[in-house]
């Protein structure tokens, strides 16, 4: 019996025991909360921070004592004076480009693109170095790094040269072009009316035709364009008289835009055949046409076609030929003003001549 009480005696208290079990889990809970708030306590803690700045300290020391020791043992260079891997030469502080040793540690040779100066042995030294350009064209550099033919080197090549400089009979320019006025046959043709009606105060033609000349020049990009003038007479007006007037220099020959000499001289074009006739436009260009002239060779006015103000079949103009080196190149005869003819155009400024050498 009391055996028997014992066991229910004990059936009651597990139900006790139990019955406060719920609030375990609770417990728990507060417990892991804790727990966490107590590392996160921990990490932040003063020792470990204090620790870092000492750490980082100590690397940075080391690192400084590192970069002391290369110091002292410099890496192979270019300009070091040892001859390195890589490098071909290496002269220290007289490596140059135009020196026997390059800015780059490499032998100077012919086609580097560098210019070897050798003071102390003329004989290696380059007059000049295009690198892969030393193919000897005119103004250029040969394989030889010896210069190409130039303009100044005392030997008229005709494909580029007109003159050399102190070696001509006439100055001639450091371009190896004559010192002389320009004409040109216009690239245009025109009728016998050749007044512009918008240039105020204009009783003939004239000033037309030198207005078209100037515009042909500018157009071309010669220079002084503004001085052209037109080889053009009027009855009262003879084109060696009214051109005259504005020359300067008109000692100085004659050429087309290309350099080729047309007259020896202002005087020579009015007593003399042409050296070449006057066939190449102010844009360089071949142009065989009738040119309206109204002159006759020497000078003389002939038919004007009205002073150049009228394109009737009935007037009458002279006329050139851009052809004829000749007197007919401005005298080859009259033709009615409805027709179509160029005009020969000539620089009345010229820059002064070279001084003869
Ligand atoms: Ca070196
Ligand atoms: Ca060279
Ligand atoms: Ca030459």
């Amino acid at each position: 019996m009391p055996q028997t009480i014992s066991r229910f005696s004990l059936l009651l208290i597990v139900p006790l025991f139990a019955a406060c079990l719920p609030d375990n889990p609770e417990t728990a809970g507060d417990s892991d909360v804790a727990s966490s708030g107590t590392t996160s306590s921990s990490s932040t803690a003063p020792p470990a921070t204090t620790h870092s700045p000492e750490t980082t300290t100590t690397t940075e020391q080391t690192t400084d004592h590192t970069t002391d020791q290369s110091s002292t043992t410099p890496e192979p260079s270019c300009g070091d004076g040892h001859v390195d891997p890589g490098e071909q030469c290496d002269l220290a502080e007289q490596n140059a480009d135009n020196g026997d040793c390059t800015s780059t540690c490499q032998h100077a040779v012919c086609g580097d693109g560098l210019v070897r100066d050798a003071p102390q042995n003329p004989g290696d030294a380059e007059s000049c170095d295009l690198g892969d350009a030393n193919d000897g064209a005119y103004g250029g550099c040969t394989p030889d790094c010896t210069l190409a033919p130039y303009c100044g080197d005392g030997t008229i090549e005709p494909d580029h040269e007109v003159c050399e400089p102190g070696a001509s009979e006439l100055p001639c320019t450091s371009k190896c072009t004559y010192a002389g006025r320009l004409i040109f046959v216009t690239s245009a043709t025109y009728d016998g009316a050749l007044q512009m009606f918008d240039l105020p105060g204009m009783s003939d033609g004239l000033r037309g035709a030198d207005t078209l000349c100037r515009a042909h020049a500018e157009a071309a990009g010669l220079p002084h364009h503004e001085s052209f003038l037109a080889w053009l007479s009027t009855s009262d007006q003879p084109a060696p008289t009214r051109i005259a007037a504005d020359l300067n220099f008109p000692e100085q020959p004659l050429q087309l835009v290309d350099g080729t000499l047309v007259a020896q001289s202002w005087s020579h074009l009015l007593e003399t055949d042409l050296l070449h006739p006057i066939n190449l436009t102010e844009q360089a260009e071949s142009f065989a046409s009738v040119v309206w002239t109204g002159t006759l060779f020497g000078g003389s006015p002939a038919s004007d076609c009205a002073l150049w103000t009228s394109n009737g079949l009935f007037e009458a103009g002279m006329r050139g030929d851009s052809e004829k080196a000749n007197s007919q190149w401005t005298e080859k005869g009259l033709t009615g003003c409805n027709a179509m003819a160029a005009l020969y155009c000539i620089q009345a400024t010229i820059d002064p001549p070279p001084d003869e050498t």
